[in-house]
This record gives structure tokens, C-alpha cells and sequence, in this order.
């Protein structure tokens, strides 16, 4: 088939952005029909996006916000990319109702976003700030009336700075001040919004922030203090369980959104894979492991020794609340092998000629996510898992015709998903799955120029455009297929 031809029958030669016209009508009216059904999801299976609050929002100084430690982290000079700062993001804070709009166009069917905390309580504790509370209510009922479900992750990184003062997460005044904020957050959603997330990814914010210093706080407090602190960590995160459970409305399900470290096994062979169901439970061990065995592993307290954290029973049952879904978030293997060690296992590192995506630290091990939450069900009996994040970074370019042929993104996600199809072939219970990103966001550290969404945005004129992989992802949900 020759080029023009081609693009004619994908749709593409259409104007850039034309969403709907790049679907085949077939796929959007009747799903049922596509001939073959090899990577059929089940139905009801929800497809989502996920965003967070400092990544996108903007508009730092609007609506009675507090400082959170990113604000001060990322205006601090060399601690970001370029200087890049989220004061002003996607500008998401004043764009989300067009957002949403897209959204809807795209056929999204649920949608990942998380509260800034110093919105809600700009001073960490006390009075609530009630223009933050409107906010993200207006942000809620926009997306229902969408018909796109809400899941609100409480929190996302940006902690009040006020809190940072006081010893940020090394604090149990800060861990209380959590459950003090998680359940009156859950108390004024929780009549439209059914799926809380305590925290996400409790081993960046913490690790990076804490110990590597690359993120906020840009700390590095040893690994005595880093022990100690996550132990706090996960306490806060079982404080916060029960208190979004008290202030709940109505019935909502609480999970949290987890980056695990997804052992996979170098090669499918019964050894390795028994490695990698130790791995997991051991590189977990001060986060998923703790949180679902409630006790830390022998492991793990032997390797520490005397820098092991201080804990009590109370502790560990507060730690271990049950919960009604895991959130796994994931992009990366990490291949392990078998080994006559104590541990049972060793991990197995990437040659430099690995193949990555944009960021180096973005390397495409897709059976990850088969893996990862297959070995999370069987391990810890699991009942719902999501897959919260998942996505790549890529060096996307607007052609000469308008489009973003984000091929290096569909490759990514094309492969990621067929290995979760596997899983949930497999009866591994995922119940949807969040691609991050939507928009091109802040990323952290490595601010505007690694573009992670399936949408571009051009940070100049905040315009929206659709890339390859945003009509990739359409075609996946409308047909509830991998394509
Ligand atoms: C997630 O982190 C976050 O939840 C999300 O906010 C973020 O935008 C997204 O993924 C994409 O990164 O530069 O070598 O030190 C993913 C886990 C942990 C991956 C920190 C990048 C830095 C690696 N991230 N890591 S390096």
C-alpha cells in the first residue's frame, strides 16, 4: 500500500486534532464487530488517564493556595531543568472544563487527578480554605457531568511547606496532619467521588526527596533518618485509610498508587520466576510489603541492622489497614534472577545498550506489566488492582502537517498493554488501567522538555494537540482492544 493511500485509510490525512474523524466509525458505533479478539479486554474494564496537581495545574498563586515544597524546591536555583517551574504548568486550574471536554471526545472513561494539599489547608492544619474546597469540586462535577469517573489521589508530592518546617515526613505531627487532611478531603468528595488513593508513589517522594535529594526537599538524611521516615511514611498512609473511611459519605473504595518494583524474571523459567516472587516481596519491603503483611521482612531488618526503623505492633496494624484496591504504577522492569544467596534472588542490570524511551531512566521491559500485577495477586491475594500509571516520555516534534507521530509512545504502549492483556487473561483481577499522561506536564526535576502525554501541549499558547498516540489510545477504548 502506498503512503497516501495508507494515510487515508487510518484517517490521517484529516486535519490535525480531529479526534473523532481519526477512529474508524466501525470502531466507535459498534465495538463488537472488530474481526479478530485476541487482546479483548473484559468488559467494563475502564480506561483512564492520570495527572497530578503540581504537574499540571498552574496558577500557584490563585484561589488562596499555600507554598507547597515543590514551589520552594523548583524556584531554588539548579535544582530543576532549564529553572522550570509548575507556576504555570498546563494552566489545567483554569483549562480543566476544555480538558474535560477532550476528554470526553476521546472516549476516557475515568480520570486520575490529585488535590494539592496546600490548596485545601494552606497551612498544613487548622481552617480549611474554601475556595480550594470549590475547586476541586467544580473540577469533580465537571467531569461526572462528562460521565468520566473521578479517582482522587490525596497526595502527589507537593506538601505544604509549613509542613516541611516542622521535619515534613520524618514528623508524626505531619503523619497525623495527613489523616487529618485525607478525611476531610474524602468527607466533601466522597458523595460523588467512589475511588480515594492515599499517596503516590510513597518510594519517589520519599527516596528522591529525602535521600538522593533530586526532588523536593532535596535532602539527604542517611540511611538511619531514611529508615525511620518510612516507616512514618506507610504509618501515615494507614492513618489516612481510616480516616477517609470516618469521613467518608458513602461508600468509596481506598487504595494507593504504588510505583512496586516489579521483578520480572530475566527469563521465563520456574527459577527465575520464583526469584521474582521474592524480589517482590523483598524490594517492597518498607512499602507494599509492609502495607499488606503488616510486618517487615526478616530480610529487610537484618540488611539495616542497627539503622533498622523503631516500630510497635500498633504501628504495624495501623500500617496494614485493609484496603479495597492496589494501584500499581509502572514503567520499568526490574529483571532479577535466581541465586544461592539468602534472599533467593539477585537483580540483573541492563547493559548501557538497552533500549529506552526519552528519559534514560525510561527503559521499555514491558512484561512488567504482566509481572507486576500478577505477582502482587498471588503473593497478597489482591482482589482489585489498577494499573494508576503507566506511560512514556518520547522527543515529540510537531511535522510539517500538524501531526505528532509519536511512534516511538504507540510502540510502548501497544507492547505494555498487550503484556497486561496477558494478565488479565490469566484471571490477574486489573480492573483498569490510567495511561500517564494525559496533557505534557511538569516532570518533576526534569521540567518541560520530557513530554509524557498523549496530548501536546505548546507551553507558549497552551494549545492542545492530540498526538499519534492519544488516536492509538482511542482506538484501544473504543474497541476495548489492544490495536
Ligand atoms: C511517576 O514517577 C510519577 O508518579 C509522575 O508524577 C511522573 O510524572 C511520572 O511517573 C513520569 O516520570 O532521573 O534517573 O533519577 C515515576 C517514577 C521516579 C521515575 C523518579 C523517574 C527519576 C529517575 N520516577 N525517577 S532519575
Amino acid at each position: 500500500m502506498d503512503r497516501r493511500k495508507f494515510l487515508q485509510t487510518t484517517g490521517l490525512t484529516l486535519g490535525a486534532g480531529s479526534l473523532s474523524s481519526l477512529v474508524p466509525s466501525v470502531l466507535r458505533a459498534e465495538p463488537e464487530s472488530v474481526a479478530h479478539s485476541a487482546t479483548k479486554f473484559p468488559t467494563g474494564f475502564l480506561w483512564g488517564s492520570a495527572t497530578a496537581s503540581y504537574q499540571v495545574e498552574g496558577a500557584v498563586h490563585e484561589g488562596g493556595r499555600g507554598v507547597s515544597i515543590w514551589d520552594t524546591f523548583s524556584h531554588t536555583p539548579g535544582k530543576t531543568a532549564n529553572g522550570d517551574t509548575g507556576d504555570v504548568a498546563d494552566d489545567f486550574y483554569h483549562r480543566y472544563p476544555q480538558d474535560i471536554a477532550m476528554m470526553k471526545r476521546m472516549g476516557l472513561q475515568t480520570f486520575r487527578f490529585s488535590v494539592a494539599w496546600p490548596r485545601i489547608f494552606p497551612n498544613g492544619t487548622g481552617k480549611p480554605n474554601q475556595q480550594g474546597v470549590d475547586f476541586y469540586n467544580k473540577l469533580v462535577d465537571t467531569l461526572l457531568a462528562a460521565g468520566i469517573q473521578p479517582y482522587c489521589t490525596l497526595f502527589h508530592w507537593d506538601l505544604p511547606q509549613v509542613l516541611q518546617d516542622k521535619g515534613g515526613w520524618e514528623s508524626r505531627e505531619v503523619a497525623h496532619a495527613f489523616a487529618d487532611y485525607s478525611g476531610y478531603t474524602a468527607g466533601f468528595l466522597s458523595d460523588r467521588v467512589k475511588n480515594f488513593m492515599t499517596m503516590n508513589e510513597m518510594r519517589s517522594f520519599a527516596m528522591i526527596g529525602y535521600r538522593d535529594g533530586r526532588h523536593a526537599p532535596g535532602l539527604q538524611i542517611g540511611r538511619k533518618r531514611m529508615a525511620q521516615l518510612n516507616h512514618n511514611v506507610v504509618y501515615a498512609h494507614g492513618l489516612s485509610v481510616g480516616a477517609i473511611r470516618a469521613h467518608a459519605k458513602g461508600p468509596v473504595k481506598v487504595g494507593l498508587a504504588d510505583n512496586l518494583e516489579a521483578a520480572t524474571p530475566c527469563i521465563e523459567i520456574p527459577e527465575h520466576i520464583e526469584a521474582a516472587r521474592k524480589g517482590m516481596r523483598e524490594l517492597n519491603a518498607m512499602y507494599q510489603t509492609v502495607i499488606q503483611e503488616g510486618r517487615y521482612t526478616d530480610h529487610y531488618l537484618k540488611t539495616l541492622g542497627p539503622d533498622a526503623p523503631h516500630f510497635t505492633q500498633e504501628e504495624l496494624d495501623i500500617i496494614k489497614s485493609p484496603l479495597d484496591f492496589v494501584g500499581i504504577n509502572c514503567y520499568t522492569a526490574h529483571y532479577v534472577r535466581a541465586a544461592d544467596n539468602d534472599a533467593g534472588f539477585v537483580s540483573v542490570p541492563n547493559p548501557s545498550s538497552y533500549p529506552h524511551m526519552y528519559s534514560p531512566w525510561l527503559t521499555v521491559g514491558p512484561e512488567a506489566l504482566y509481572w507486576g500485577p500478577k505477582l502482587s495477586h498471588e503473593l497478597w491475594g489482591i482482589k482489585e488492582i489498577y494499573i494508576t500509571e503507566n506511560g512514556c516520555s518520547s522527543a515529540d516534534k510537531i511535522a510539517e502537517d500538524g501531526h505528532i507521530y509519536d511512534t516511538d509512545r504507540v510502540m510502548y504502549l501497544r507492547n505494555y498493554l498487550t503484556q497486561l492483556h496477558r494478565a488479565v487473561a490469566e484471571g490477574v483481577p486489573v480492573k483498569g488501567y490510567f495511561c500517564w499522561s494525559l496533557l505534557d506536564n511538569y516532570e518533576w526535576a526534569d521540567g518541560y522538555d520530557k513530554r509524557f502525554g498523549i496530548v501536546y501541549v505548546d507551553f507558549a499558547t497552551q494549545k492542545r494537540t492530540p498526538k499519534l498516540s492519544a488516536h492509538f489510545y482511542e482506538s484501544v477504548i473504543a474497541s476495548n482492544e489492544v490495536k
